[in-house]
């Protein structure tokens, strides 16, 4: 949770020890929050069947609006949006553009299909090595 903001006091945030802090972040705790994973891999992965696995797992109940290749999912008080990035070559180029606006990254392996592994590290290699990618979690 980002810094908690206390009006009316000087310095412009507060004490964790105040009344106000704690009746801020709980207003901040009723909020849903929306979460936002990216679902990458090469192509034929298995990023579908994974999503599909976690959706159910999960049991969360799916939310409507998403978009194609998304799919949205209420887990608790997140609103978490998987979103799969097409995995063939000429598509990865596209995939940087979502990078800022993700919490977390499940990069899918198939580990029965030795003959990519290699390009699967460089592809993920070189996901990892960009900047707006630097600090968020990874799933592989
Ligand atoms: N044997 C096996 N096949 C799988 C598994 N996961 C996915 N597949 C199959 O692999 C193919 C590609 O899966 P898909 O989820 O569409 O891959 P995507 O292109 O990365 O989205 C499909 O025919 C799936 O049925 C798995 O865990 N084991
Ligand atoms: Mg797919």
């Amino acid at each position: 949770m980002g810094r908690v903001l206390c009006p009316g006091a000087s310095s412009g945030h507060c004490s964790p020890g105040s009344t106000a802090f704690f009746w801020d972040a709980h207003l901040l705790l009723l909020l849903p929050r929306k979460v936002t994973l990216l679902v990458m891999g090469l192509d034929n992965a298995g990023k579908t069947s994974v999503i599909v696995d976690i959706e159910r797992a999960l049991a969360g109940e799916a939310l409507p609006d998403a978009q194609p290749g998304q799919r949205r999912l209420r887990v608790e008080r997140l609103e978490v949006t998987l979103l799969e990035l097409p995995g063939a070559q000429r598509s990865r180029s596209a995939w940087r553009s979502h990078y800022s606006r993700a919490h977390g990254l499940l990069f899918v392996l198939d580990s029965g299909d030795l003959p990519r592994m290699e390009e699967a590290r460089k592809v993920l290699s070189r996901v990892l090595s960009h900047p707006d990618v630097s600090g968020k979690p990874l799933l592989l």
